[in-house]
Parts: C-alpha cells; structure tokens; sequence
C-alpha cells in the first residue's frame, strides 16, 4: 500500500464467508470498497483451523452460500459434512468466480478503526502502521476467530512443541511415534482426538467439563440426493431463512414429555441412526424445560456406557452438569470409541486440575505427565474476541473495549450506539452461532447492503444506532435467553471460558427466522431504532 491513505466507501475487516460475501455485494452495487485480512488467503475460520479431523458439523448441501444459483449448481461436495480442505478449496472457488482478490489485502490485520465525527469517516490503522479511510467500517471479523491459549502457569517452559486448533501450521504435523496431551474437550477436541490417536505413541487428554455429542455418520454425498437438492435448492434455502436455527429441517413438535418412556427411546433411537444436529429437534421443549432435556441427556448418557467398555472412564465421559445442547453439541466420528484404545488416557481436570505445564509435560495434582507435544483445544474468546483486540473508538473517542467493559451491547448485533457507520456482521445480539451461520451470515451481508443503498439514495451520511433501541435490544435478548436453559450451563456462549470475561449470554436464541423477519420491519420502518443524519 502506499503511503497517502486510500478512501473508500467502505472497508470491510475479514475475508472469511462473511467479508468475502460483504464485498462482493457492495462491489456489484458500485460501492468502492476494500477487505483487509490477517490471513495470507481467504477462508477465515476454514483457513486457520486445519488440525486432524477438522470438519463442518452443517452438512454441506446448506453450509454454503446460496446467494448465486449458478455457483450453487455447478459446485460438487463431496460428503454428507464438508472437510476443512474441501470448504476452504469452495470459498477460493467463490473468491476466484467472483474475482474477489483484487479489492483484498492480505497478511495485514487491522490494529485500530477510529471514527472522525468532524470528517464524518473512519480511519482503520493496520499493524504495519498504513491507514485507509473509509465512510463505512464493516466488521466480518468472526465470531470464533480470536484463539483462547489459556494462561497456564510454566506455558512458556515446555520444551516441546505446541498447537493450538485454530492456530494449526499450514504443512500439518505428524504425531507419529510421539507422545502427546491435549488439553479441552470440545468440537474441535472430538474431532481432532481420534485422528491424534491413531498417529501418537500416546494420546493423554484432559477434560475440564465432558460433552455431550450425537454421531455425524459422515459419507460420501450420495449424487441422488445432491441432485433432489439442486433441483429444489431454492426451497431448500427458503426453509433454512426462515426456520429456527438456519437449518432446513421441521423443528420438533412433540414434547418430550407426552410420550412413554419407550416411544421416547424409540424417537432418539431414530434420531441417532440420522445423526447430527437435528437430534435436538427430537422434542420441541429440550432447550426450554429441564424434564424433557433430562430425557435426551439420559439417553446420550446410555449411549457412551454403551460404547466405551471401561466404566469408570464411561462415567468421566458423561457430561452431568448442565443441559444438553446448552454448550455446543458436538457431533462425534469415533471420539467415544477411541478410549477404548490402550495408547488413549483420559484425566478428568476437575478432580485432578493441571498445576503447570512443566518443561516436560503437565503436572496435575496427582500427576506428572511428559509429552513431546501439547495440543491446545480450547477454543475461542468467541463473540467479541475478534472486535476486542482492535482499538475502535467511536464518537468522542469512545472506546469499544471500554463501552463493552460489562458486555457487549448493540442493537440487532448489526449496530453500536455511539459509533455512526460501523457494522458488525454475526455481532453479538443476532443468533450467529447457535445458527448455521452461513444462512445468518447473508442475511446480515443482504442487511448492510441494502441499508447503504436507502443511505445513498437519500442523501443520508451516518446511520447510528440509538441508545434506547440499543437497550431494548439487549434486553429482548436477555429475556428470550431467559425461556430456555441456555443460562445454565457455563459455556463460551456466555464468556464462561475466559477468565474474567463478563457473564452475559450474547447470542440471540430467539431462532433466525423472526429475526430475519424483526431486521425486516426495523428496514421497512426507515430503520427504525437508528438516528440517521442527512447532508
Ligand atoms: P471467520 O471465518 O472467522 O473470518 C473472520 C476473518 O477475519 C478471519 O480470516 C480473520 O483472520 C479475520 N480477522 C479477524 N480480525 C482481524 C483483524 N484485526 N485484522 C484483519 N483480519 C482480521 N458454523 C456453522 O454454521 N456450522 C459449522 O459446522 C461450523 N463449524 C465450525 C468449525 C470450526 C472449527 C470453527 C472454528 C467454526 C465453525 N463454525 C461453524 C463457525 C464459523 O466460524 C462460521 O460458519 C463462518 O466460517 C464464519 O465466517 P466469518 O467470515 O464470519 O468469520
Ligand atoms: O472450543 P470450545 P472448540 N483449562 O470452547 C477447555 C465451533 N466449532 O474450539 O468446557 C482446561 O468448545 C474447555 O473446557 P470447558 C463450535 O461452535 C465447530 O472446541 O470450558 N480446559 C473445552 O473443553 C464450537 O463450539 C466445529 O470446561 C480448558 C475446550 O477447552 C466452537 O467452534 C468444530 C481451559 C474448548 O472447547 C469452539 O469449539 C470445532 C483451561 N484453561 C469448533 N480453557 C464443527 O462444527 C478451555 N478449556 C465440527
């Protein structure tokens, strides 16, 4: 880049599903606009998460982009869920088709995004010290793109080599022969755990808190199905807009709770032969009355007694503290399986927490465990990590970091009262990941878009969200997490994973469907709930 700073309509922070799509819809309505992205490559969440086993848990026919019928026809998958290789090889596809490369920058992370309210504009400051300048700051940053490496004590020691899951080096690492521990068991864990397995020479995980999952039973894509998909792709993407969560399936409507013991196991019996996560649809009261989730937990519990053949390692392995579905569900391809294996070790950290990490390996409390590697899953600083780590400053030099100091709040996820003209995509307050988020991503990107057309036209320079709409907001929010056992559990959904983060549920649960339909009427009413400022 050069030095003078470059103006834009808008620049856009991130090229995963989100920028890339961001732009192309800006470009095409004749916005100048540029994405600027850490990565060396496109594919966000898809180009840095490449550890064993890395793969979608939304099957691949609907976690993908449905805004072009032609790339929708002429792309193949090739199994019921995508792997990582064969998403970030679509979204190179999608920036190649769509020639996207052009207008993105690439190995260059944004450092600061300050808004100038004399200028009425938006100066994004990269680590390299360039500067551009833009009307519109447009925030695709991710939602889990900020890697949580826990503080423990002796890290910086060990002497061998260490990971983490959404960090993982681009030439892959071979365990073979190597003794390796990892630590957290969560989606990215389950999936990388039986692959590490059958490398290592010894496979020790420690587990803060056991996970609830339902088998994925992957496969090939059957072509007769990809075909009855594509003949009525845009049905099936209607389904998804407008269902609960994004994906194209009936929700359930039956309560658990009607039924006899028997006709209960015979509904998860047929759920767990489909696999995935549907099987949280079984019932339609599981996430919101304890009785009827206690049922699908016991029956999960059953399960993994079933599968893992040492007992006392099939209770550690049983989750029992919070709900299920009320922490991420996994979907498991022989994670259970593999502690049946003699060079597999599970440590339960709660009864026996990890001291430090030691030059030579992890000292628990009752033990000293030598490794060659360490594997960090412990997933993300999600929801506001990404935005946290910029030094964005709104009006009179309002600091992000300092308005969320006690939580995020924005109206819609979309908006930030006090900072005019800034956008976040998937933020906080819009169901972003209890959804399948390609479906939430594109209805945010179509949002945006559509907001700086009806600005444009009408002459209007700054869109801000109210403080009293911004309040409302968050409170729908808490009230609607309120009906359901989500606040139960201490998951990353509510910062539980970081310490010291601020305990506020900040995804939207209140399905994308009427919240597509609430982003609607809020544009339909001139946007109502925003102040917008004309020339
Ligand atoms: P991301 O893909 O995270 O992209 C954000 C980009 O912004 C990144 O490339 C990052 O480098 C860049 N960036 C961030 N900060 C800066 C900065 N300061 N400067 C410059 N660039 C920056 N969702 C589902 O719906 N179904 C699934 O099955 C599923 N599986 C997942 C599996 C894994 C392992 C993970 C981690 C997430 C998964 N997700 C899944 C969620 C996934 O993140 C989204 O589906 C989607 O990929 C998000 O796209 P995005 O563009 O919004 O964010
Ligand atoms: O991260 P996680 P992830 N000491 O936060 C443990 C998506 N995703 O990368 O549960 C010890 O879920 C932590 O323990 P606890 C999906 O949305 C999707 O696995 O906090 N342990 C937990 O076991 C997912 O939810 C897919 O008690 C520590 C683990 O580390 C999200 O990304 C695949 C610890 C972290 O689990 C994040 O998943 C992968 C500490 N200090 C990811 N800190 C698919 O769709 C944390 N842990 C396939």
């Amino acid at each position: 880049m050069s030095d003078a700073p470059q103006r834009f309509d808008a620049v856009i922070v991130g090229a995963g599903f989100s920028g890339m799509y961001m732009l192309h819809r800006l470009r095409e309505l004749g916005f100048s606009c540029h994405v600027l992205e850490a990565g060396d490559g496109v594919g966000g969440t898809w180009y840095w998460n490449r550890y064993p086993g890395a793969r979608c848990d939304s099957e691949s026919m609907y976690y993908s982009y449905s805004f072009s019928s032609e790339l929708e026809q002429e792309w193949n998958w090739t199994e019921r869920y995508p792997g990582q290789p064969e998403i970030l090889k679509y979204l190179n596809h999608v920036a190649d088709r769509f020639d996207l490369r052009r207008d993105i920058t690439f190995d260059t992370r944004v450092n600061a995004a300050h808004y100038d309210e004399a200028a009425n504009e938006w100066t994004i400051t990269t680590a390299a010290g360039d500067t551009l300048v833009a009307t519109f700051c447009i925030m695709a940053t991710g939602c889990l793109s900020s890697p949580n490496a826990p503080g423990i004590t002796g890290l910086d020691t060990f002497e061998g080599a260490t990971y983490h899951t959404g960090e993982w080096p681009h030439e892959g690492v071979d365990f073979t022969g190597k003794r390796v521990g990892i630590i957290g068991t969560g989606s990215s864990a389950i999936q990388a755990i039986p692959l590490i397995a059958e490398q290592a020479e010894h496979l020790t995980v420690f587990q803060r808190t056991p996970n609830f999952m339902v088998p994925a039973h992957n496969g090939p894509l059957d072509p007769e199905f990809e075909r009855d998909w594509k003949a009525d792709y845009a049905e099936w993407r209607r389904k998804g807009r407008e269902s609960f969560g994004g994906f194209p399936y009936p929700a359930g409507n039956r309560s658990a709770l009607e039924l006899s013991a028997e006709e209960q196991l015979e509904a998860y019996e047929e759920a767990w032969k489909i696999g995935g996560f549907r099987f949280l649809s079984t019932f339609y009261d599981l996430i919101i009355n304890e009785d009827a989730n206690e049922t699908a937990a016991e029956f999960v519990r059953s399960k993994i007694a079933q599968i893992v053949k040492d007992p006392e390692t099939a209770q550690k392995l049983m989750p029992r503290d919070y709900p299920i579905g009320t922490k991420r569900l996994a979907l498991d391809t022989h994670y259970f399986e593999t502690y049946n294996r003699d060079n597999v070790t599970l440590v339960d950290i709660k009864t026996n927490p990890i001291e430090a990490i030691t030059p030579s390996g992890i000292r628990t409390a009752d033990d000293e465990h030598t490794f060659d590697a360490i594997v960090f899953a412990t997933g993300f600083d999600a929801m506001t990590g990404a935005l946290s780590k910029i030094d964005i400053r709104g009006r009179g030099d309002l600091a992000l970091q300092e308005k969320w100091e006690a939580g995020p709040k924005a109206y819609l996820g979309l908006g930030i009262a006090g900072f005019p003209n800034l956008f976040t995509i998937t933020g906080p307050g819009s169901p972003s990941v209890l959804s399948n988020m390609p479906v939430s991503i594109e209805q945010h990107v179509d949002w945006i878009a559509d907001c700086l057309v009806y600005l444009r036209e009408r002459n209007v320079v700054a869109i801000e969200a109210t403080v009293e709409a911004e309040e409302a907001w968050v409170a729908h929010v808490n009230e609607v997490a309120g009906f359901t056992l989500f606040p139960r559990a201490n998951s990353w959904y509510i910062g539980a994973n970081i310490p010291g983060k601020p305990r506020v549920f900040m995804p939207y649960v209140g399905g994308v469907g009427p919240y597509r339909a609430r982003c609607n009427e809020i544009a339909a009413k001139d946007y109502d709930g925003f102040a917008l400022t004309s020339v």
